[in-house]
Formats: C-alpha cells, structure tokens, sequence
C-alpha cells in the first residue's frame, strides 16, 4: 500500500488533490526561491503519530505526562541545531517563521519601542517592521534600505540606528540577492546599543554549508525557518548566539518564556523530529555539496539570463536567489510575467523591486531560485537550458501591460491567461520544461 493508505476511498476528494500536488510538483520546475523538497525520512517524519502528542514545555519540564520519546526527540533537534549553526542555545518550537520572529519582539521589545528592518519592498521581510504586519503597528518601525545598485545601504542603517536609538536591529531578508552584511550590522548594533537578530531563513542552508557567511560570531539571536534551503520541514527555529549570552545571560530563558508560555501552546512533535532529520542530513558532506551547488546553478541562471538582456537586481547573486527588475524589458511587470512563466511550466514568485513603481500585489519583479531544481540534481548545464526558456517566455509577455484602471484588471487577466496558454513559443517551452523535469525525476520512489 502507498503513502496514502486507504485514503484513495476513505477521502477520495482528498487524496485526487494530493495526487494532482504530486504530479503538479513532478511535472513542473519549482523556483520559488524559498521552497524545496524535503527528503523522504523529512517527510516520514512529519507523517508519524508524533501527532498526536501534546507537550507543552520543555524536555524534562513538561505539563503534560507522557512525554518520555518526545524529550528524546526534542532534546536530539536541540543538539544538532546547537552543532550545526555554532550556538550555545536553541529553541526549536516556533511554528513557523513569522510566530518565530513575533517572539523575538516579545522577548526583547515593549510596545512602542524602536525597531529596524529591510524595508519589504527593498526586499525585507514583513515581520521585520512592515506597515502592514502587526510588527508596524505595535512598534515604531524605522526602515532601512538598498542603495541605488541594490546592496544594502549601510551608511543609512548606521545614521538611522543613531537617530533613533532601536531596541532591536534586523538583518535578514526575503529578497535579497547578495550577502548579508552581519558584521557591519553588528558594529551598528553596538553603537547603539540594540539587539541584532539575524534571520537567516533563506540562507539557513547555505550557512550550515559554510556557503554563506555565519552570523554566530555577530548577532545577538538568530532566526530561520527550516524549510527553504535547509531543506527540512514547515518548522522554525530561535537560537541565541554567545555574543547574545553575554550580552545578556537571561537572554535563552526570555526567548524560551517567549515561544511558550508567551506565545505558542503546545509544539507540533512531528515536526520537531523532522526538523532534527533535516538538522542531521544538513551536517553531511553531501548537503554542503548541494548548498555549493545552488549557489552555483544560481549565478549561472543569472549570468545567461543578463546574456539574454534579462536585468537583474544588484546585476547577479550571491546566494540561491536572483530579482528580476521587469521595468527596462517591455511594458509586462511582475504578475504577467509570474502567469506566463507558469504556463510555460516555471514556478516563481511575481515580487516588489527596490524603489518599486507598482505595489506589493502588482509588483514589478520576479523572484527566482535555484534550490529546489537543485534538489533534484539539475547542475549548470540545466541552467543554461532554463535561462533560455525563460528569456523567451519573458519576451512573448513584454509587450502586455496591466491596465491603470484597477476596476478593468480581472478581466484583462483573463483575456492575457487564454492568449498565454494558446501562444505556440509558450506551449514550445512547457514541451521544453516537461522534458528538463521527466529527465530528473522527483521522489521516485513515492507510491501514494
Ligand atoms: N514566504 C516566505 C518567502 O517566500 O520568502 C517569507 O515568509
């Protein structure tokens, strides 16, 4: 019997759509930057009756019985993470990023307190202080962000830290290209006295590779999800760094109280033992070879892309990532792009550009990234094929443009979904696309 038991009669609306996921994964080039595909133990894991347990608390201190195999568990993913990323402390429990990075603030801020972030549309994430996340409301957000070549602006960081004084510094993003500055940020930080948190959630995987820099040395608290190049479940983790012990010896015991009883109840112990699977894969020889190779299949889609006229953000990448800027190729901006790619069999994200013309619903760049086509052992070779598939969707979409009038852009939407899909350069590259994925098959052995 397959992964899926009886559910094919038991819930057969629900095993189709699973099916169909499974089929839509396989047969499509996944480039979403912050996605990837977890192992099958990853996936084990998360599957078991792990469940069904509540364990509110920590290993040895829990307020539920029961929980002998859980401490076990627990304390195994504590372990790993503590080795892996170079840290003395580690909380494994936060459900996903966002209550992760909400903790942190909970730990260290007071309503109304001063904070930095990476403005979002300059390629920050929203719980580091934007106007729309209750981080912008209950907080006085002060953003920093990129310079007119799309690097950070670190002479504006450092002005604005002084000006104002925050309690707590970010340094992370969801849309940037390059590498993270944490020892700039750093001596910002400590000029001014405030906490520098890392969210490192993109990078997780390329840092544990030693692909990226390490913030360990720098920040005070890191931050990561554990499910983009980490490669492991949805999960989240909080570490606190030495320089953050020693800044303040309370520190893990606040990030702790924070996470529970602050704000989360009970952890989802599936996901903790597939996090400590993925923390034990990532250590291997082989996992550096494939954090070494995304960044490798990153530069070498941009390098072909801006061979093709394609602009990208900061002119390149650093990491698993690169921000194409839509505006000098054609009239098409960020949404069009996003459906025709997909037509075409791309997954990617339609995404805000530094300096953004648009809004963040109607952007006027696209995210793209190399580490889940990575994961299913596509190498620079394959890059080169992608880039030309992609330059050419991008140029039969260039000359469609999204009407000013909100009111009439449904309707244009679906006129441009129907001329898409019958465009016979667009239908020449889905061929294209579903040759790449049939040559590098995904999860072989799933049988659901
Ligand atoms: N949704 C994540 C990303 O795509 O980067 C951030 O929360």
């Amino acid at each position: 019997m397959g992964m899926l038991g009886d559910m094919k009669v038991a819930d057969p609306e629900i095993y189709k759509a699973i099916r169909k996921e499974l089929k839509r994964q396989r047969e499509y080039l996944e480039m979403i930057p912050s996605e990837n595909f977890a192992s099958m133990n990853v996936l084990r894991a998360s599957g078991t009756m792990l469940n069904n347990k509540y364990s509110e608390g920590y290993p040895g201190k829990r307020y539920y019985g029961g929980n002998e195999f859980v401490d076990v568990i627990e304390r195994l993913a504590i372990e790993r993470a503590r080795k892996l990323f170079g840290v003395p402390h580690a909380n494994v429990q936060p459900y996903s990023g966002s209550p992760a990075n909400f903790a942190v603030y909970s730990a260290l801020c007071s309503p109304g307190d001063a904070i930095m972030g990476l403005n979002l549309t300059d390629g920050g994430h929203l719980t580091h202080g934007w106007k729309a996340s209750i981080t912008g409301r209950f907080f006085r957000s002060v953003p920093y962000h990129v310079k007119e070549d799309g690097y950070i602006d670190i002479q504006e960081a450092r002005r604005l830290a002084i000006e104002n004084r925050p309690r707590l510094i970010w340094i992370g993003s969801t849309a940037y290209t390059r590498e993270l500055p944490f020892e700039e940020f750093a001596t910002i930080a400590d000029e001014c006295g405030a906490y520098l948190v890392a969210d490192i959630s993109h990078v997780a995987g390329l840092v544990a590779a030693g692909v990226h820099k390490s913030p360990a040395q720098h920040a005070h608290i890191i931050t990561t999800t554990t499910h983009k190049t980490l490669r492991g479940p949805r999960g989240a983790m909080i570490m606190v760094t030495e320089k953050g012990q020693r800044k303040d010896p309370e520190l893990p015991d606040r990030i702790d109280k924070a996470v529970f009883p602050g704000l989360q109840g009970g952890p989802h112990d599936h996901t903790t033992a597939a996090i400590a699977v993925a923390l034990l894969e990532a250590s291997t020889p082989e996992f550096a070879d494939y954090a070494r190779q995304v960044v490798k299949n990153a530069k070498m889609l941009g390098e072909e892309l801006m061979r093709k006229g394609v602009k990208l953000v900061t002119n390149g990448t650093d990491n698993h990532m690169l921000l194409i800027n839509l505006t000098p190729f054609g009239k098409s901006r960020g949404v069009l792009a996003q459906e025709a790619l997909e037509a075409a069999g791309i997954v990617a994200n339609k995404n805000t550009i530094p300096k953004e013309p648009g809004s963040p619903f109607y952007p006027s760049g696209i995210r793209i990234g190399t580490p889940a086509i990575t994961t299913r052992g596509m190498r620079e070779g394959e890059m080169r094929e992608i880039a030309g598939i992609m330059a050419e969707v991008l140029n039969q979409a260039k000359d469609y443009e999204l009407p000013e009038d909100a009111a009439k852009r449904e309707a244009y939407m679906r006129r441009y979904r129907k001329e898409i899909k019958a465009n016979k350069a667009i239908k020449d590259a889905r061929i294209k696309t579903l040759e790449l994925c049939s040559r590098f098959p995904l999860y072989p052995e799933m049988r659901l």
